[in-house]
Parts: C-alpha cells; sequence; structure tokens
C-alpha cells in the first residue's frame, strides 16, 4: 500500500484540515500519515480559537514519523508560522522527500488567518521554489504574485508568474465565471482549463479536499496530469454527495461503495 503524509491543521468539523486529508487519501486507497501543526476549535460556522503546535515538538513529530516510514507524497495545509516552516524544510531535506505538494492556505473560508505574515513569506519565497505543484485558489494566486485575476484570461499570465517562483506544476483551483467553475493546469510542456458546472452552496474544504486528491493520486504513481483529473473529479464528487451536519458550510459526502 502506498502512503502519503498530510501536514495540516487539525478541524474538528472533519471537513478541512488533516482529518478531511486523511479522509481524501482513504478514498484513493492511500494509507494517510499526519502531523499536525495547529489545533483549530471550530464549527461549520466559524473559528473560535487556534492553538498552533510548540515548534520542537512539530520537530520530533516529524523526525519520529519520518525515520520510520518514508511517504510516497506529501502535502502541506495550514502552516500557522515561519517557525514550522523552516522545520517543515529541514526534514524534506534531511529525508529527501519528493512529490511535494503546497497548498498555500492562507485564509479559512470562515475569515480566520491560518497563516502569519511572516510564514506567509517563508512559504513563498522557500517551499513554492521545492515544490513539484502548488495548489492555490484565487486569492492565494492574487497575494502570492500581487497580480489580479480579474477574468479567465488572466488565468495563463498568472499561473506563468508562479512557475518562476519555481515549482514544477501550478494548478490555481475554484476558477468561477459564468456558472462555470474552473482549475487550470500549467506545466513546462502542457496546459489544461478541467471546467464544470458551478453547483451553488457554500462547501467548506474544497481546497483541502483538491490537494489531497492530487497528492494521493501521485503517491499512487499517477504523471501530474491524470493527477489534476483525478483531484478535479473527486471535488467534484464530493461537492455533489455534500452533507449539512450543522448549520454553517456543508461537508464534503463520499458516495458509499
Ligand atoms: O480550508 C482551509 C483550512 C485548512 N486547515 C484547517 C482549517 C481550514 C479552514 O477552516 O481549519 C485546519
Amino acid at each position: 500500500m502506498k502512503t502519503a503524509l498530510s501536514i495540516a491543521g487539525s478541524d474538528p468539523t472533519g471537513g478541512a484540515g488533516f482529518q478531511a486529508d486523511l479522509k481524501t487519501f482513504a478514498a484513493f486507497g492511500v494509507h494517510g500519515l499526519s502531523a499536525a501543526t495547529a489545533l483549530t476549535a471550530q464549527s461549520t460556522s466559524s473559528i473560535s480559537a487556534v492553538h498552533p503546535v510548540p515548534t520542537d515538538f512539530f520537530a520530533v513529530q516529524l523526525d519520529t514519523l519520518l525515520s520510520d516510514i518514508r511517504p510516497d507524497a506529501l502535502k502541506t495545509g495550514m502552516l500557522h508560522n515561519a517557525r514550522i516552516i523552516d522545520q517543515l524544510i529541514l526534514s524534506i531535506k534531511k529525508y529527501e522527500l519528493t512529490n511535494l505538494v503546497i497548498d498555500p492556505v492562507c485564509v479559512s473560508s470562515s475569515g480566520s488567518e491560518l497563516l502569519d505574515e511572516e510564514g506567509f513569506k517563508m512559504l513563498r519565497d522557500r517551499l513554492v521554489p521545492i515544490a513539484r505543484v502548488i495548489t492555490p485558489n484565487l486569492a492565494e494566486a492574487e497575494r502570492l504574485t500581487g497580480l489580479t485575476i480579474s477574468s479567465e484570461s488572466k488565468l495563463t499570465g498568472v499561473a506563468e508568474r508562479l512557475i518562476r517562483m519555481g515549482p514544477d506544476a501550478v494548478v490555481i483551483t475554484g476558477g468561477h465565471w459564468e456558472g462555470e467553475t474552473v482549475d487550470f493546469f500549467l506545466d513546462d510542456s502542457d496546459c489544461t482549463f478541467l471546467r464544470g458546472k458551478k453547483i451553488k452552496g457554500e462547501f467548506h474544504g474544497t481546497g483541502c479536499a483538491f490537494s489531497a486528491a492530487l497528492t494521493a493520486s501521485l503517491a499512487i504513481g499517477s504523471t501530474l496530469k491524470k493527477a489534476v483529473h483525478d483531484a478535479h473529479f473527486y471535488v467534484l464528487n464530493a461537492i455533489t454527495y455534500a452533507f449539512m451536519p450543522g448549520s454553517g458550510a456543508a461537508l464534503f459526502g463520499i458516495r458509499r461503495t
């Protein structure tokens, strides 16, 4: 069985964070590993508190796990601060980890900050350059480049600018124009628009599910292009089967097999 590692925060609702990543890995038949960066207290409507993991404990989590198991792929979600990112980069180098997927999570859908300013700069300048693929949503792609995505025609230029920052590939997720959603993939040999009909509603954790599905697919040996297709259709399916266990956003469902 292949393994994938999620380096992310805890979301007690299971809609986002490492809980959503582990559920997604399982849907691909991949064994999930996780290293927590922060605990959040949250409901389907809001985050009421965030408690970061002390950096030295984060380092021990990684060392203990990675000296035993080498994941076939890994992804990052909420990283909270620069000290966590610095430790993560040390471990990536020490254990020669490959298939690194960066979901540059900055702010939750309910508006809470999940990465501080210094952490954002470290993610942009030191983590993005060593990624196999980065998966920003529109707002994250704009913040990373300083460019504005006012229409679909701007996606190519922004993705090209992101590629120049160092990753092998970029997927800008969750574009939405004229009743359609668009995920846009770019690497040095290929450029693909993945389109879907926009489904009404407020969904929690779409970014986590997309990047986790992409990571799981890479872990089982897919090409980058196949992994991006898998992630697009996984999220489409998850939204189709979404349900509302609380009074806020809908959470992803999984079709029972
Ligand atoms: O969806 C981004 C995200 C990532 N990680 C954690 C979160 C959220 C959003 O709420 O709570 C832990």
